[in-house]
């Protein structure tokens, strides 16, 4: 990997993630274009491309090749923003603000919004069966999203968010809930870039390990930063947790306790990804991450 500053390839990366995403999503405008138009607000909204970023550094880092990962990378995108559509419709967590501005269902209405999130996690599939340029890696790449993405994985995570939302905090619970809700997804953007490589079986599980250690930190961070950061910081309804009762690490451990465990979750995924030259720069992002405020 060449030595540009991390931010200097975190935007290049995202401009050619998201000129890949626009290429992907139909430009028909059926009806009025409204399913279209939905899609694109929700996806071209401003988000920090996190999934993909780190998708596209693992890849590079095992040495595989950009054209072979951008699919992988588009996808992960589209499901994560499926996610965030339908998780801020009135039945689930009713926000009226996300990345800064009106949620899908505020802007358009809801029934736009679910299928908005239905078109975007359909359309991932697709893009990874008919865009990967070898079609070797496809059956692993769809298995390595349908898991992380459904039952077993996020779909899961949703579920025990929503049933855990009012009772007792306690930390097993907590840990359940995020390592489906949000460490699931992470974890299968490090082992999609993997699979891209053509990485050994003991690096994509590496992989997978880092991956599921950052997700956990990142969602105990998202957790405290609910609390210490605004709004307009977050883009979205600063301290919902607190006041809907949802099942949190500080809810838990206090935020002290909750800064050192991320903390210590981070350093288990730095550990893994080896301090050799090529995960540098995933080491970078990932003590970045630890540090975010947004
Ligand atoms: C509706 C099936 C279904 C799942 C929803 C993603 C999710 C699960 C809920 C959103 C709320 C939340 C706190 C999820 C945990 C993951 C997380 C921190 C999402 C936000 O990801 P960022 O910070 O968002 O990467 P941007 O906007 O930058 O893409």
């Amino acid at each position: 990997m060449e030595t540009r500053s991390l931010k200097e390839y975190a935007e290049e990366t995202r401009q050619k993630v998201d000129a890949f995403i626009d290429r992907c999503i139909p430009e028909y405008h059926d009806f009025g274009g409204r399913l279209h138009e939905s899609m694109r607000y929700s996806i071209f909204s401003g988000g920090k491309r996190l999934r993909p970023l780190l998708c596209i550094m693992v890849n590079e880092s095992l040495g595989g090749l950009e054209e072979e990962v951008m699919p992988a990378a588009g996808a992960l995108e589209m499901v994560h923003t499926y996610s965030l559509i339908h998780d801020d419709l009135p039945a689930m967590d009713d926000d009226d603000f996300r990345r800064g501005r009106a949620s899908c269902h505020k802007k358009f209405d809801e029934a736009t919004a679910i299928l908005a999130g239905d078109a975007l996690l359909t359309l991932a599939f697709e893009v990874i069966a008919e865009r990967t340029p070898s079609k070797e890696c496809v059956g692993a790449l769809v298995s390595a999203l349908g898991r992380a993405a459904g039952y077993n994985g996020m779909v899961l995570g949703q579920m025990r968010d929503l049933l855990g939302t009012g009772l007792e905090p306690d930390l097993e619970k907590v840990r359940a809930i995020h390592s489906k809700k949000t460490a699931a997804m992470i974890s299968a953007a490090f082992e999609m870039g993997a699979i891209t490589a053509r990485a050994p079986e003991p690096v994509v599980n590496r992989m997978i390990e880092a991956g599921t250690w950052i997700g956990l930190a990142f969602q105990v961070i998202d957790d405290i930063l609910d609390i210490e950061s605004t709004s307009e910081q977050l883009g979205k309804t600063a301290g919902k947790d607190l006041e809907e009762g949802k099942m949190t690490y500080p809810a838990v451990v206090g935020l002290d306790e909750s800064k050192s465990v991320a903390r210590d979750m981070t350093e288990k995924a730095l550990n893994l990804l080896k301090p050799t030259e090529t995960y540098q720069q995933i080491r970078e992002l990932v003590t970045y991450m630890l540090h975010r405020t947004s």
